[in-house]
């Protein structure tokens, strides 16, 4: 079978992020997809080719084998359930954290305490609805699929679950972080089938990116 190897990115963070790593592989990726609007992007291996897709369908094309590879958040992942995939390395990249975030008035400490129904708006619904249940809050959660920041300032909902880095977008929206539910990363995620099948090719790959993100840290 051919031993061609697709390799499922996102632009920004995780494509930037990612290229040293395939560097360290020696794989160069040719066109910056930034600036080009292909989303088919090869590398100067002939048999290597990367693909750019939504941060939250990379691991959808992996599952379903449209890529070998790819690199996703653990928060996506988290969401996605893994099914059908490799998790063999945390790359140590892409680090922020998940966390609640409510408005600054907003007594969330009370809140919890007194049982009242919470309500929280997030993309992750999935990493949400454990974490209240864990707690034993009961909330209502409400999807959305961006800006969240802006539901707590608009009466949407009471808080937030969001990924946070610098912390900087929630001070500029008057919003105070009140708990962190986990530390976030992305991962490499290999196909099932390629895993078995394409060993050969992908090993020296998955080492080489296995050095680099040890060297990182
Ligand atoms: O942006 P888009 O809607 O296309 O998709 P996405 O947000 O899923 O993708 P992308 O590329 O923004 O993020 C890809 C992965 O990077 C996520 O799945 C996370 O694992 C990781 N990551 C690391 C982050 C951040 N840091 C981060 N800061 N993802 C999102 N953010 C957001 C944050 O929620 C806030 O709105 O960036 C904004 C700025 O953050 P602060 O805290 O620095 O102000
Ligand atoms: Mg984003």
């Amino acid at each position: 079978m051919s031993q061609q190897l697709t390799l499922a990115l996102s632009k920004g963070r995780i494509f930037e992020e990612t290229m040293p790593l395939l560097r360290a592989a020696g794989i160069i990726v040719s066109e910056d997809p930034e600036t080009s609007r292909k989303l088919i992007l090869q590398t100067n291996d002939p048999d290597v080719r990367v693909i750019i897709v939504r941060a939250s369908d990379v691991p959808t094309y992996v599952q379903y084998g449209a890529a070998d590879f790819g690199v996703a958040g653990k928060d996506i992942l988290l969401e996605h359930g893994g099914g059908g995939l490799y998790q063999p390395i945390d790359l140590n990249i892409a680090r922020c954290r998940m966390s609640v975030a409510v408005s600054a008035g907003f007594d969330y400490a009370r809140a919890v305490r007194h049982g009242a129904r919470l309500r929280v708006a997030t993309k992750y619904t999935e990493t949400a609805r454990q974490h209240f249940a864990a707690k034993g809050v009961h909330v209502d959660l409400i999807k959305l699929y961006g800006s969240m920041e802006l539901a707590p300032l608009v009466g949407l909902s009471d808080a937030i679950v969001d990924v946070v880095s610098t912390g900087s977008t929630l001070r500029a929206n008057n919003l105070v972080e009140v708990e962190e539910i986990m530390q976030i990363s992305s991962r490499l995620v290999v196909n099932q089938a390629a895993m078995k099948m394409k060993r050969e090719r992908l090993a020296p790959i998955l080492a080489a990116f296995e050095r680099a993100s040890a060297a990182k840290q």
